[in-house]
């Protein structure tokens, strides 16, 4: 291992940065043969795996592991060389790919938008018990691990493993100027002539006591401050990179003539837990840092299906611990910081004396005083701060939501839905779009039938529609026969990235629909002459915990419109109808109980 590396800071795992990023002159030329080869669509997680393949974030790796490394880092956290590398880097195609490619075959990487991005030289192929490998890295086959499920449900069946050419770097719109390769950020902190630099990861937003935590660190060590957070791929649920950047920038303007830099790492994370902290330390010092801060449940992955920790608190400090000295890169240990009211700072939780006052907010409190519209307070955070992640979440009056009814074919969904969206246009505090079933298959869905696979393509359909619609705050009304539970599971999760999900089940038994007949549809689908009909010769499988259930042999359509605005009203997601609506108002009446999730009104 060389033991000078020029810049002055830390040198790279392996003591080489990789570059495997083409020379201008060749990437034409490379163009026009990747146009010519098998190309394979990298995800989101790969492609982020390619942008620090490609720069050196990964050195001292040049490509997607062969299996010999594989194995080797799956049974030894080490290369088939013996250097120290805790996480499979793979390319997981599907079985039809790999169909047909042979050892030395060139395979062009493409981004979603079918940009060439690299070449890879295909030395391994081979499909890999995906099962041992959830054990050996994280220590676990739940899938609630958010790296176990990637393994076990999305990824494909064949790993490829070779080196790479890049031809273009992936493209990124956002925050350009906050993102650097290793290369380039070791240029810009030696210019600034810092030798020591103690890197922070975060997939979080920074508050009041992050900050003190890298003051600190950077305190103990000498060292100058890189805050460099992953805005590649982190937990599902996190905020959105977008929003944590803004406030990290804020807090930027927060220190006071100290040196720290502000950098972006595409990483995609694996919630790895102590194996993923090694990792990420030694991406840190490909980066240049010479020390990384490794707090409490570094990388945790929340808890497992029996509600526990999957890994303890400590742990990942102890795995770097146990390898500090070929790391090369050396560990800031923390332990929670806490606010002590007393002394009117953060202190490590240990420090508090006993009759002090401690206080701490977890980041499930703190989402949830931003859905109540709560304060947040001055000693967890700034106040612009508090303002980007307020922005992020509004209090819930101001919130996107679907309201998707479901029920038998003449249950009274569609005279439910065009009542409630009447009310709620006349009483004008929200925007609304009624997205009725018979209007929209003969719009959105023209051309699809009553099979299981078109029926799901509609439902599927309409929750995206109404995605966008609570991803812009309005209010979206579905009302559609929707009759397959795993369907509905799968609309609310697609509503439930973007906003709030209701589902009203409108119970109406079938002999009354039937009884009614309102379009005649029953005597046909009992005569034969309508297949597949709901209810009849298709099932319909009713919800098990929908938020709401409105059975229309006992209450009239304005009845069940008033219950179901008492229930928004209760959950928030309507302002109580005897105050104002001017803005002023807003944040008082945002403080609404929550109320339980079942209501049945009949
Ligand atoms: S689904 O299953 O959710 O995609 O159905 P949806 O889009 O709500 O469409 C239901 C309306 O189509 C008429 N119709 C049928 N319903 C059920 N099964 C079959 N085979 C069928 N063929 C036509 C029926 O009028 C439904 O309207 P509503 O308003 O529910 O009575």
């Amino acid at each position: 291992m060389p033991e000078q590396w020029t810049d002055g800071l830390n040198p790279p795992h392996g003591g080489q940065l990789v570059n495997r990023m083409a020379p201008a002159s060749e990437q034409a030329a490379l163009q026009r043969e990747a146009a010519t080869l098998p190309g394979w669509s990298l995800n989101h997680r790969q492609l982020c795996d390619l942008e620090l393949l490609l720069n050196g974030g990964f050195s001292p790796l040049q490509g997607f592991l062969t299996q010999t490394d594989y194995e080797s880092v799956l049974s030894d956290m080490r290369l088939a060389n013996g250097l120290l590398w805790p996480m499979p880097i793979t390319l997981d195609v599907s079985e039809d790919f790999a169909r047909g490619l042979n050892v030395g075959d060139r395979i062009a990487l493409r981004d979603p938008q079918g940009l060439n991005l690299a070449i890879l030289t295909l030395s391994d192929l081979w499909r890999p018990d995906r099962l041992l490998e959830a054990r050996q890295v994280f220590d676990s086959e739940d899938p609630t691990h958010p790296g176990v499920a990637y393994l076990l449900e999305d990824s494909g069946p064949v790993y490829l493993g070779g080196t790479l050419t890049g031809i273009q770097a992936p493209v990124h719109h956002d925050f350009q100027a906050l993102r650097q390769g290793p290369a380039e950020l070791r240029r810009l902190l030696a210019e600034q002539g810092w030798q020591k630099v103690v890197a922070f990861q975060t997939r979080n937003p920074m508050h009041r006591a992050h900050q003190e935590l890298t003051r600190q660190a950077a305190r103990q060590t000498g060292a100058a401050i890189l805050i460099h957070p992953v805005v590649g791929q982190t937990r599902p649920g996190d905020i959105d990179h977008y929003t944590r950047v803004r406030c990290y920038q804020h807090l930027l303007q927060r220190y006071q003539g100290e040196s720290v830099r502000l950098s972006l790492l595409p990483l995609a994370m694996r919630m790895g837990g102590p194996a993923e902290a090694l990792w990420h330390a030694i991406i840190r010092k490909n980066f240049g840092a010479s020390h990384f801060i490794v707090g409490r449940d570094h990388a945790g992955p929340g808890k497992n299906a029996l509600g526990e920790d999957f890994y303890g608190p400590y742990e990942a400090q102890e795995l770097v611990k146990a390898h500090a000295d070929e790391l090369g890169i050396e560990m800031v240990p923390f332990r929670k910081m806490v606010y002590v009211a007393q002394r009117g700072r953060y202190l490590p939780a240990e420090a508090a004396r006993s009759d002090e006052t401690v206080l701490s907010l977890s980041g499930t409190e703190l989402r949830q005083r931003l859905k109540q519209g709560e304060e947040i307070p001055d000693w967890f955070t700034w106040p612009e701060v508090a303002a980007e992640l307020r922005h992020r979440h509004p209090p819930r009056h101001r919130q996107g939501i679907t309201l998707f009814f479901t029920g038998l074919s003449g249950s009274g969904k569609s005279t439910i839905a065009e009542a409630l969206n009447a009310r709620l246009l006349e009483q004008g505090q929200r925007r609304t779009t009624l997205l009725d079933g018979d209007v929209v298959r003969r719009n959105l869905s023209e051309g699809l039938g009553f099979s299981r696979e078109d029926r799901d393509r509609n439902i599927l359909r309409i929750a995206w529609v109404a995605s966008q619609i609570s991803r812009h705050g309005g209010i979206a009304i579905c009302a559609q026969i929707a009759p397959y539970a795993d369907t509905r599971q799968r609309a609310r999760a697609m509503v439930e990235a973007e906003g709030g999900f209701v589902e009203i089940h409108v119970s109406t038994p079938l002999a009354t629909c039937e009884q009614r007949d309102r379009k005649g549809l029953y005597a046909l689908a009992r005569a034969g002459k309508i297949k597949g009909f709901t209810g009849i010769s298709d099932p319909y499988e009713p919800p098990k915990d929908p938020e709401l259930t409105i059975d229309t042999r006992d209450v009239s359509p304005d009845a069940a419109v008033d219950q179901i605005i008492h229930y928004l009203e209760q959950a928030g997601y309507l302002r109580p109808r005897h105050l104002p609506r001017d803005a002023a108002n807003e944040e008082a009446e945002t403080r609404v109980p929550l109320l339980d999730r079942q209501l049945t009104v009949r």
